[in-house]
């Protein structure tokens, strides 16, 4: 914990640079070296897909998946880390590349459903309530090809299934207005909570923001993060950053636009978002071009540059600030913006 922030990250962020235009760069690394390398770097818990949790976990039994669930609980334990959020990735298999919760095809949608209810059993082993609904293929590639009404309907169906499965558990939607679909269903933070609305507990169907998918919706990720907070909504956080309407870049936290970044910084300091007790976790990815031996520094200096503009938030002069404010002088404000990100 620095600053007062939980940090968290995935062991998808230690990934081998391959592109949808050329094969990997580096060498995959075990689960036991990279949680190595989250403790050793001071990250206080991990983010998890199902089958990060349970490798190959469509063939195995309801029994074996939370055996080998309390297996990765204990590992956590022993390295003083906890399970920040479990996802089910279904956007891998087979089954799933037409939508999941949203497929056209029945069985689809079932496989889906119930490989979310086995994803909750694992959070419930690893003691996390937490469960992140990234709905990656939850749109089209042609609008013709679904009835986005109907979409809505079946994703609050989904919903409802895993509230009823587990009353502990906690539904957040992440979401993201494109790739790898060309329209996903739910493209921002307002979609998210508002189909919360629909669901049979809308207390317990909140959401996780992610830089990035703001920034590709055309939006502010600070406002994004004042609106869910504005909901006490927001129950996790992907910070990263994104060079404009590209594909998802995963960037470096504040690599791209460092004022966008300590805008960030500022909404969360100004709802108390450390005090929910929430983690911050850094969704980044290294550069293609990155050498072995540097494969995890995307992480350690995104937490850097978080914690170094935690400091620029909180030594902004307010008061100075609302001076310029109450006399319209925008000019000023901009510049004492610049000045104070500039530093001294
Ligand atoms: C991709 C998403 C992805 C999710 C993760 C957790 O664009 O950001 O990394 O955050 O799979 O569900
Ligand atoms: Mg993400």
């Amino acid at each position: 914990m620095q600053a007062g922030y939980r940090f968290s990250i995935g062991p998808w962020n230690i990934s081998e640079g391959a592109d949808p235009y050329g094969p990997t760069t580096r060498a995959p690394k075990s689960f036991d070296w990279k949680l190595g390398k989250f403790k050793a770097a001071g990250f206080d818990a991990v983010m998890f897909h199902d089958d990060d949790v349970v490798p190959d976990i469509d063939g195995k039994s309801a029994e074996q998946i939370k055996k080998e669930a309390r297996e990765m609980k204990k590992k956590l334990g022993d390295a003083g880390m906890f399970a920040e959020i479990v996802a089910p990735r279904l956007w891998f298999s087979p089954n799933t590349i037409d939508g999941a919760y949203t497929s056209n095809d029945p069985k689809a949608r079932q496989y889906a459903i119930d490989r979310s209810l086995r994803t909750i059993d694992i959070g419930a082993e690893l003691d996390c309530d937490l469960i992140v609904l990234w709905l990656a293929r939850e749109g089209t590639y042609l609008r013709e090809s679904k009835d986005g009404r109907r979409s809505v309907e079946l994703i609050v169906e989904a919903v409802d299934k895993m509230l009823a499965h587990n009353p502990k558990a906690r539904i957040a939607i992440e979401p993201k207005p494109n790739e790898p679909m060309d329209h996903a269903y739910i493209p921002t933070i307002g979609h998210a909570l508002a189909v919360a609305q629909l669901c049979s507990d809308p207390k317990r169907v909140g959401g996780l923001i992610e830089t990035a998918h703001c920034i590709l919706a055309g939006l502010d990720p600070a406002d994004e993060i004042d609106f869910a907070m504005a909901f006490g909504k927001l129950w996790s956080l992907h910070l990263n950053d994104q060079n404009g309407l590209k594909f998802d870049q995963d960037k470096p936290f504040g690599s791209a636009n460092l004022r966008v970044a300590f805008n960030q910084i500022r909404a969360l300091e100004r709802n108390g978002y450390a005090k929910t007790g929430a983690c911050v976790a850094f969704d980044v990815h290294s550069f293609r071009a990155t050498k072995e031996e540097h494969c995890f520094d995307h992480a350690t200096n995104s937490m850097r540059t978080f914690v170094k503009l935690v400091e620029r938030a909180r030594s902004f002069d307010e008061k100075a600030a609302q001076k310029l404010v109450a006399d319209r002088n925008y000019q000023a404000l901009d510049q004492m913006v610049i000045e104070h990100l500039l530093g001294k």
